[in-house]
């Protein structure tokens, strides 16, 4: 039973993968993402579960693997800086039920001498599972850390080192402040490295739930990298739709300024804005038919094109003018739209602001219409079932600030 969900779930991801069809372009853009995506699928498909360690320098971080390891594998010292860079070493457990565990050295975050601090804490955020050691009362970059973690969804063990260091009730005392300065309700837990009940411990945590946190990194993983692509796409739409947008404008005011004594001709100016929708509608992926266009071009309320109307009224700016004159001067040989007289000129004012306008409600419409195209993992990793609340907790706050930090609204033209 427990072998055919993680199958499944690896199925899901892979077929995910492969629907999200990229370009060559985004694929050499987002080319070491996709490889580390790659590798933790297969880590998902083999059952293979990721450990990272990590922790401020010379608390004990390669002390405390090399004490799960039961042998001296990670080089410590008691001057910092004895793990310069990431180092992996498997570990066998006692009645293991994935098929292997890898575990992460890192160097000391705060180390000063270390080259690419990001670098290696994405690479432990991309664990399944973090150990962060400390060695007596957290400090606030210490906790900074570890809100870090808190909020990409990490599931999180604070592991209390060198305790030998401090009396009973001292330690009592240490342990009370920890919890103290952690997030509330989250119930991290805080074990102390003695004797064998750390390695009980994280034993117990993988046994139990090692599937389901290398399933979710997996899905976490993917959603990241879809956020990534998505807002790669929309960024690269929004340029297309705002240069349409600026040469329909430029279209419509050149008609204008030829005709100067003929006001809007409604037929012509109808034809261009569908003509508008229809190409945006190409830019978000939507292949819209003279019917459709209708649509959206009635979806999108008149009033709001009047109000564009005002707004030129009120404030036709010298700018706003100036910048017609420009737009409309290869159109007019390079003649000036001034002794036309004014009206010439609002009326191309108002024909580029309108059609500003028009082509940023279409887009809108159009943003809202081409989203139901692509499956997000976000979808997968709700519908996955939890049996620890725990991890149910940490997964609500990876997708809470998921979608605080992705409001692709302000991607439009
Ligand atoms: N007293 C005491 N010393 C410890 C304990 N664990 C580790 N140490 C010592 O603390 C020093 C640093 O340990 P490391 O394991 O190298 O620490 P680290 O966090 O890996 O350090 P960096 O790799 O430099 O960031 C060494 O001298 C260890 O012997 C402990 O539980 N008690
Ligand atoms: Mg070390």
């Amino acid at each position: 039973m427990k072998q055919l969900k993680i199958n499944k779930n690896y199925l899901l991801l892979k077929n995910w993968w492969e629907t999200l069809d990229l370009t060559n372009y985004e694929k050499s853009f987002f080319n070491r993402q996709i490889i580390s995506f790659n590798q933790q699928l297969f880590r998902l498909k083999e059952k293979k579960i990721r450990i990272g360690i990590y922790g401020k320098s010379g608390v004990g971080k390669s002390s405390v693997l090399n004490s799960l390891l039961n042998k001296d594998i990670f080089k410590t010292d008691i001057i910092n800086g004895s793990t310069r860079e990431i180092q992996a070493k498997e570990w066998t457990i006692k009645d293991q039920t994935l098929k292997s565990i890898e575990l992460l050295d890192s160097p000391g975050f705060d180390f000063c001498d270390i080259k690419f601090p990001d670098k290696i804490y994405s690479h432990i955020n991309h664990s399944d599972l973090i150990l962060f050691v400390v060695a007596g009362d957290i400090n606030r970059n210490e906790v900074s850390e570890i809100s870090s973690f808190i909020k990409d969804g990490k599931k999180i063990i604070v592991i209390l080192n060198k305790i030998d260091l401090f009396k009973k009730n001292e330690l009592k005392e240490i342990i009370d402040n920890i919890q103290f300065k952690l997030p509330k309700n989250l119930n991290i837990p805080i074990i102390i490295n003695h004797e064998n009940n750390l390695k009980n411990y994280i034993a117990k945590i993988i046994n139990q739930h090692g599937e389901i946190l290398l399933t979710l990194n997996s899905l976490q993983l993917a959603d990241k990298l879809f956020l990534q692509i998505k807002g790669q796409r929309l960024k690269r739409r929004q340029k297309l739709a705002q240069s349409t947008i600026g040469k329909f404008s430029t279209i419509k005011a050149s008609a204008v300024a030829l005709n100067p004594f003929i006001f809007f001709d409604v037929a012509g100016s109808f034809a261009l804005d569908t003509a508008l929708i229809s190409e945006l509608g190409k830019i978000y992926g939507l292949n819209l038919k003279g019917e459709s266009t209708r649509k959206i071009f009635k979806n999108i309320s008149i009033n709001n094109l009047f109000l564009g109307f005002t707004q030129v009224g009120v404030n036709t700016s010298f700018n706003l003018i100036r910048k017609v004159i420009l737009l409309t001067a290869p159109f007019t040989n390079g003649f000036s739209l001034l002794p036309y007289g004014p009206i010439a000129i609002i009326q191309a004012a108002i024909a580029v602001h309108s059609t500003k306008i028009l082509g940023k409600l279409a887009a809108k419409e159009l943003f809202i219409r081409s989203k139901v195209s692509l499956i997000e993992p976000s979808i997968m990793i709700k519908n996955i079932t939890f049996n620890e609340p725990e991890i149910y907790k940490h997964i609500n706050i990876y997708l809470l600030n998921r979608n605080m930090n992705n409001n692709f609204v302000s991607f439009l033209p």
